[in-house]
């Protein structure tokens, strides 16, 4: 029997996918949950010929140089790629992949979590209960800002923002959204496309970010763009914390610009930025739009068919390099 390949799990992913990897691989696991430093990773190369890291594990152009010779795929349990340098791991020959499409229903969930929870003031009604600090009723009341019939923006239409389109559309939103490209009838089901951004957040009375990391979107939320909202908007990122420019996100917030805002990513990970912790209109999650069971079964078992493809001969469903 020829010997199966050695695979690095770098993070404590499902029992399910740990099992069917263990089945098919000579696994190393990271049972200890712990992180890795650049270093960490470039001893680990020379042992394994397979690598599934989370978004935790940064394979950026200087560590895509060192890498052994031996690793020949990076299966990433995840579907950003912002910590994997494409280019330089291609340059050395590495094959990259990545799991969309599996994690796009629990993404979109969250994402409607806090659209719903930051416009309806869930952060003050839970500490209000909480405290026993509700002393007092009236119809003019912890009123918030009505989902409903309202118009939102979405910038990315890809996989997870056209599920938020979906969901949005249950609660009969105005869709609109920006994307590189405009998407088919059937795809767009109605939606409003816009050529630039500045043109969508001009109509965008709560706005959700579904696009990727890169170099062009980093820091996309500026000063500038918040300014372009309607009054009182409500800001949702469950994408990557990079877009935002939280200073810039801060002051839309004490301006009232944007009037409340549901947070899942952060710049700072794990961590987080303190400085959002006073706003009780800043409803925020420790990065956990993916966070569900049937979900995380599901991306494990996604990154495991695109190593079996890989060593297998064939390209995998996912390759991106
Ligand atoms: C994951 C994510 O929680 O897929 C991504 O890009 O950010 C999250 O869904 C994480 O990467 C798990 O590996």
């Amino acid at each position: 029997m020829s010997k199966k390949p050695t695979l690095w799990i770098t993070r404590k992913l499902s029992d399910a996918t740990l099992e069917r990897a263990a089945r098919d691989y000579d696994v190393i696991i990271n049972h200890e949950d712990g992180l890795h430093t650049a270093t960490d990773i470039i001893a680990m190369s020379a042992k394994v010929d397979a690598i599934m890291p989370c978004h935790s594990e940064i394979f950026d152009a200087a560590v895509a140089a060192k890498l052994d010779p031996r690793v020949k795929i990076i299966a990433n349990h995840s579907v950003g790629v912002d910590h994997c340098d494409l280019e330089a791991l291609g340059a050395r020959g590495i094959m990259v992949t990545n799991t969309p499409d599996v994690l796009s229903d629990a993404t979109a969930d969250i994402a409607m979590l806090l659209m719903l929870g930051a416009a309806r003031r869930c952060v003050e009604g839970d500490r209000l209960m909480r405290t026993g600090e509700w002393d007092f009723w009236s119809p003019s009341f912890m009123v918030g800002k009505q989902v409903s019939r309202a118009r939102l923006g979405i910038v990315g239409m890809g996989r997870v923002g056209q599920v938020m389109a979906k969901r949005a559309r249950g609660f009969d939103m105005e869709v609109h959204y920006y994307n590189r490209s405009r998407l088919p009838d059937e795809q767009e089901m109605g939606a409003t496309y816009h050529e630039t951004v500045e043109d969508l957040l001009g109509v965008s009375d709560f706005l959700s970010l579904h696009c990727p990391a890169t170099p062009e979107t980093t820091g996309m939320m500026n000063d500038e763009r918040f300014a372009l909202l309607p009054d009182g908007a409500v800001f949702v990122n469950t994408a990557r914390g990079a877009l935002v420019d939280e200073d810039a996100l801060l002051a839309a917030l004490d301006s009232g610009k944007v009037s409340a805002a549901g947070l899942d990513c952060f710049v700072a990970e794990p961590g987080g930025n303190p400085a959002f912790s006073k706003y009780e209109n800043v409803f925020m999650l420790p990065h956990i739009g993916s966070a569900t069971r049937a979900t995380r079964d599901a991306m494990g078992f996604r990154a495991l068919d695109n190593l079996d493809a890989f060593f297998g001969g064939k390209t995998p469903l996912d390759s991106l390099t």
